[in-house]
């Protein structure tokens, strides 16, 4: 091969290389620009979760009810939290402007600078609480199950110990039991009273949303440790409801409520059961990173 062979392969070579990194920087959307219209940044879309939440209800209403956001077309995007926490951890990487489904508990604000935007429409609720539903009936035939699901309240800080053990990895079931493990004091209040299982069978039944993991194995562990025979399912968010409504399943820790799961509520009210408010103080909402400075209401997302 001659030497002007070599030179023009090792050009070509190179050139390649420049294209491709060019057009591969070409594909990543640019930082966020705080001079210039947020919708067209985004594409005018907010990136959502699994299609059956509650917080997507509660986004395409605010899709509605916001002049800002109908007017515009905005739009919603449906994916699942896992995508949607994905996606978020990409584009704080590289500052680049995005608007998601956010909510509370939940390690996301632990982990990502983010703040939630003010909602003046109250699109999202006030304020949420995580109730613990059971069966018509569970008092009379598992009154000692039952009694421990009375007992079980904890706040966003403890649920958030279990959701970042599982979130690093840790299997949820050793999650629950090393959180039991590390505080005797609140093990203690929420066995004080419980009758002893002998065997007895429950039913739990979830949606895998982190802080319902968290809080049904917590609940799980707690029953095994008093001698009952839980068992615990995923359900989606429907199904969920119609398996204590029905009487299919016994109990649940995942109502989000009163906006979060309204119509579900709504239309099972006179089925279930509101045995106990297990967390006070939840929110969802919409959010965005804090470096988007000028972005703090939802009424600030325009063209
Ligand atoms: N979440 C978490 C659920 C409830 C728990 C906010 C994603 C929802 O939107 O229905």
């Amino acid at each position: 091969m001659s030497r002007k062979t070599i030179k023009l392969i090792t050009g070509s070579i190179a050139m390649f290389l420049l294209t491709l990194t060019l057009s591969a920087c070409g594909s990543k959307p640019a930082q966020y620009d705080s001079k210039s219209d947020l919708g067209s940044q985004v594409n005018y879309t907010i990136t959502g979760i699994d299609a059956g939440a509650g917080i997507m209800a509660s986004t395409q209403k605010a899709l509605k009810e916001y002049p800002n956001l109908a007017n515009n077309n905005w739009q919603l995007q449906t994916s699942s939290s896992a995508a949607m926490t994905s996606t978020l951890d990409k584009a704080i990487k590289y500052k680049q402007p995005i608007v998601v489904t956010g909510w509370q508990p939940h390690w996301m604000f632990k982990k990502f600078p983010i703040k939630f935007l003010k909602d003046p429409k109250n699109a999202y609720g006030k304020s949420e609480e995580l109730d613990t539903i059971a069966r018509k009936g569970l008092n009379k035939d598992n009154p000692g199950a039952y009694k421990l699901l009375k007992n079980f309240k904890w706040n966003a800080s403890m649920m958030s110990d279990v959701m970042l053990a599982v979130n690093n990895g840790e299997k949820p079931e050793k999650a629950a039991k090393d959180f039991i493990k590390k505080n005797p004091d609140q093990t203690k209040k929420w066995l004080d009273g419980v009758p002893n299982g002998n065997g007895k069978a429950i039913k739990l039944t979830y949606v895998a949303w982190d802080s319902e993991i968290a809080s049904t194995n917590v609940v799980s562990e707690l029953l095994k440790m008093k001698g009952y025979k839980p068992t615990i399912q995923a359900l989606e968010m429907q199904p969920m409801w119609a398996s204590i409504a029905t009487g299919a399943a016994d109990a649940s820790t995942a109502a989000w409520l009163p906006t979060t799961a309204g119509l579900y509520y709504k239309q099972y009210k006179d089925k279930v059961e509101i045995v106990q408010t297990s967390l006070k103080g939840a929110r969802t909402g919409l959010a965005v990173p804090k470096y988007m400075k000028n972005i703090n209401s939802i009424e600030d997302l325009k063209k």
